[in-house]
């Protein structure tokens, strides 16, 4: 089998070479280039970028108020199974064409789920083994795969946490063959994102409960996977609401709360996406910053949200500037481990052409690479890093020094305070900061 199933998809397109930011061509990198060593590491090294099978293979534009608007024609066989195979086919061309190392899936993205148990796991079994096929030779790995336990309806009152004990178990038989998909497809990581682990209404939930459920699917989760020889990292991907009123995931400070909680911390770690950061009220970089600072920054799902609106668009990155504060932090922390950057983003309802997803990733991979450049050359040639720096000059030595090293107690800050007197006011100075990042994108 070769990377091109029978059918060519996207005829007419073909790898999508980098050009340089002179160049005109919409179907050219303009800033990412692979191979380009930039601090320490190659530009596909650093982000490892990933498609997402359920936005650029699965969707098809439908929201609240339509049905899909995007016919492509890997979508149209009925049977589930040739539908299943020809997705995997566009699937590999796309990701081939582009020339991203990585996907990742749900369970029921790969192929539509049955109507048993039984029949879900054959039809998934044998997907696996044909893109097991397809994978060979190709460069194309498994990020992460994950299991859909929010869209069937059977986990409207949650999948791990549902207060139903026979739909708990339904979500572990799910999960678990989620995990041997990823194990057979040679998967680096597994991802855990709780649509629906929360609630709708505190009046009716046991949260304490719920939460002590969801700690120990987790830990079963873990045990069965690390029995089967998975080495690779669990993530969380924290999201404050949508579907649910409130998630217990909310954000990355409160499920690394959990996983320290539960005991769960040494196999976890954050799957940080941009615009859950931005429905928790938190900037990306944040969220960023909350996880290096636990060592827990594992990947990223990349996208953005819409500021005149308050839902999860999930477009595809294309702000430089925000996305240059979120690198300083992400190249400070060394990078991702064991994850990569998974373009959990789609094109717009009306973008109808085979080519706007070739856009969409060819944008999103140079928003990246552009905003990578500017932070390495900000950390590396600018005050930036000195000036702030300099903000903490005052725990370097003395005092200072001794407060950090757990030398002084309360009394010994009353004493110091109150020789010194009146404080002189010290500049923050955001705005000189905020020109350095404009000076060097
Ligand atoms: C939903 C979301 C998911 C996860 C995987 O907002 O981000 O697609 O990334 O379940
Ligand atoms: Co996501």
């Amino acid at each position: 089998m070769t990377i091109l199933g029978d059918k060519e998809y996207f005829k007419g397109i073909g790898e999508i070479p980098y050009e340089g930011k002179g160049s005109d061509n919409p179907l050219a990198f303009k800033y990412y280039d692979a191979k380009k060593v930039v601090a320490g590491k190659t530009m596909a090294e650093h982000f490892k970028f990933a498609v997402a099978y359920w936005h650029t293979f699965c969707g098809q534009g439908a929201d609240p108020f339509g049905p899909g608007t995007q016919d492509f024609e890997w979508d149209r066989a009925g049977d589930p199974m040739r539908a299943a195979r020809d997705k995997a086919d566009a699937a590999f061309e796309f990701i081939s064409k582009m020339g991203f190392g990585h996907f990742c899936f749900h369970d029921f993205d790969l192929v539509a789920e049955g109507p048993t148990l039984a029949e879900s796991e054959r039809r998934l079994s044998g997907i696996v083994d044909y893109i097991k096929q397809k994978k060979n030779g190709s460069g194309i790995e498994l990020l992460w795969g994950t299991a859909n336990c929010f869209s069937n309806p059977r986990y409207m009152n949650g999948a791990a946490t549902n207060p139903d004990f026979d739909v708990v178990a339904r979500a572990g038989a799910q999960v678990k063959m989620a995990i041997d998909a990823t194990i057979a497809l040679n998967g680096e990581n597994y991802v855990f994102w709780g649509g629906r682990e929360g609630y709708m209404s505190l009046l009716n939930t046991d949260m304490g409960r719920e939460l002590d459920h969801m700690g120990r699917f987790l830990e079963m989760a873990r045990d069965y996977a690390r029995a089967q020889g998975f080495k690779g990292t669990f993530f969380i991907e924290p999201k404050p609401m949508e579907p649910m009123k409130h998630q217990y995931d909310f954000d990355c400070a409160t499920a690394i709360g959990f996983l320290n909680q539960y005991g769960l911390q040494d196999d976890f770690k954050m799957n940080i996406e941009v615009n859950h950061a931005t429905l928790a009220q938190h900037t990306f970089q944040h969220e960023i910053a909350v996880a290096a600072k636990a060592g827990m920054l594992g990947s990223m799902d990349a996208n953005r949200g819409d500021y005149q609106n308050g839902w999860d668009t999930d477009q595809f990155p294309n702000n430089v500037m925000e996305l240059t504060e979120a690198m300083l932090v992400f190249l400070e922390a060394g990078g991702l481990q064991g994850g990569g950057v998974n373009f959990d983003a789609k094109i717009r309802r009306n973008s109808t052409d085979l080519e706007d997803i070739f856009h969409a990733h060819i944008g999103g991979a140079d928003t990246f690479a552009r905003a990578l450049i500017a932070a390495d050359a900000i950390i590396s040639s600018s005050r930036y890093a000195q000036l702030r720096e300099n903000r903490y000059a005052s725990f370097d030595t003395g005092k200072g020094r001794q407060f950090e090293q757990g030398k002084l107690d309360l009394k010994d800050l009353y004493d110091i305070a109150e020789s010194n007197g009146e404080i002189a006011a010290k500049s923050g100075k955001q705005e000189l900061f905020e020109n350095i990042i404009n000076q060097y994108i």
